[in-house]
């Protein structure tokens, strides 16, 4: 293609908690535009690549106008009238311009902002969906969700220690019929929290999951199985947990503090708890189960774990190429949670997926707490053959853009739903089996 970058322009904007966000449109001289939003963690890895705040007082320091700045100031000069056949081009002078390791200089959230916005300007300027860019022929690959019900951490006003209980509808044959059943179990859920008296039981957290106090860390766990048996589905065999412990937000001085419990644990009384919860309740995925650089004990619950569930490293990894290397020679965790703004650059994002692909570990594709409206992440998780996402739950329209976006996917393309070649119910030889060429 011969099209070039004739202009690119960039704003603040909102994002689902309403705080500001970087979004970027970029305009090719074939008269294709794309505008992307940044996506933005609030549990984020101290070793993510960096957003840029504004600081101060506006918008409680959170603004990302020096952000815009740099995309209007230096980005946009930079890249202007560059002829791109591929969008790591765009992705390589954005990291030579900004020359740090973690986009501290131009501010992560610029260079991702405009790295998705050449990639949807390109899949754009060709006619076709980014899924369909990214894997021209073939059966796409729909993945297996992960779906919020219940929210803790710091997602709910910590009511609940631990972030995310989530459901996997592993049973089901399709993604529509996965996503329903996921909807029934929250549906259940919801009914269950209203019954229980509970205030505010009808609020919905940041991802839409339900954020309601509990005795227990346990206790949301038994609260979310009561939930799938109530829906009408079998837990274990058709629909099981996964939780996102989130560990490394409730660390401090060497142990890990349940508050909600009173309780505070070593890494090795944490894995046993963790191990105990596995036996008690049908759990096949733990992600962040240890704080993020503890890695010795990383290595110990993978030995301890690994084998019976899906380790997944989001804090851990960052989706950075680094710390995943040092992962798959240590040997710590057997799947990697990839979040583009982790990293600041779409096509490194790609790389640390195939990486992790490549070393045997499963990959699964996530929002952020705080999104937008955007669906581009359910064309990522598909071109990328990734084999499952995590998105949230199945309230909020932030969430649902991306699961509707499945869901169109399944109605107008020819797919495959990632529901064979699981191991512990997820999909993770599913990559594994020819998968179709993809750029
Ligand atoms: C996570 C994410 C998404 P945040 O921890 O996996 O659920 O949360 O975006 O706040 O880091
Ligand atoms: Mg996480």
């Amino acid at each position: 293609m011969t099209a070039r970058i004739a202009r690119i322009t960039a704003f603040e904007a909102l994002d689902s908690r309403g705080r500001p966000t970087v979004a970027a449109r970029l305009e090719l001289t074939d008269g294709t535009a794309a505008t992307a939003h940044a996506p933005s963690g609030a549990s984020a890895g101290s070793h993510e690549a960096k957003e840029l705040r504004d600081g101060g007082t506006r918008r409680g320091g959170l603004g990302v106008l020096n952000a815009v700045d740099n995309v209007a100031s230096r980005i946009a000069p930079a890249l202007q009238g560059m002829v791109f056949d591929d969008p790591s081009t765009v992705d390589d002078a954005l990291a030579e311009l900004d020359g740090t390791d973690d986009f501290s200089n131009l501010g992560a959230n610029a260079t991702l902002a405009v790295s998705l916005a050449t990639t949807l300007a390109v899949a754009a300027s060709e006619r076709t969906s980014v899924a369909r860019w990214l894997q021209p022929e073939g059966d796409l690959l729909l993945p297996m969700p992960m779906v919020n019900i219940v929210s803790g951490g710091a997602h709910a006003g910590r009511s609940i220690d631990i972030q995310d209980v989530l459901v996997v509808p592993h049973g089901a044959k399709s993604f529509a019929e996965a996503i329903e059943w996921c909807a029934d179990v929250r549906d259940a859920a919801s009914a269950m929290a209203v019954d229980s008296g509970v205030p505010g039981a009808s609020l919905v957290a940041d991802e839409g999951g339900i954020g309601i106090p509990f005795a227990s860390n346990a206790d949301a766990l038994r609260f979310v199985v009561e939930a799938i048996e109530r829906s009408g589905h079998q837990p274990g065999e058709e629909v099981s947990l996964a939780i996102d412990v989130a560990a490394t937000q409730f660390f401090a001085d060497g142990h890990y503090r349940l508050d909600s419990e009173n309780r505070a644990l070593s890494a090795s009384e944490l894995i046993d708890e963790l191990a105990r919860w596995i036996d008690d309740y049908p759990v096949i995925s733990i992600e962040d189960a240890l704080a993020e650089d503890e890695w010795r004990d990383w290595v110990t619950a993978t030995r301890l774990l690994g084998s019976r569930i899906q380790l997944i490293g989001d804090d851990h990894f960052v989706t950075n190429g680094d710390r995943l290397a040092r992962g798959v020679a240590e040997g710590s965790a057997n799947s990697i949670l990839v979040k583009v703004n982790q990293n600041g650059l779409v096509s490194r994002s790609r790389a640390v997926l195939d990486t992790a692909r490549a070393s045997g570990y499963s990959t699964v594709v996530s929002a952020r707490s705080g999104e937008t409206e955007q669906s581009w992440l359910a064309d990522f998780a598909v071109g990328w053959r990734a084999g499952q996402i995590k998105v949230g739950s199945t309230h909020r329209s932030e969430r649902g853009a991306k699961w509707n976006r499945l869901l169109e996917l399944e109605a107008t393309e020819s797919t495959v739903f990632a529901s064979t070649q699981q191991q512990h119910g997820l999909p993770v030889g599913s990559l594994a089996a020819a998968p179709a060429p993809t750029r």
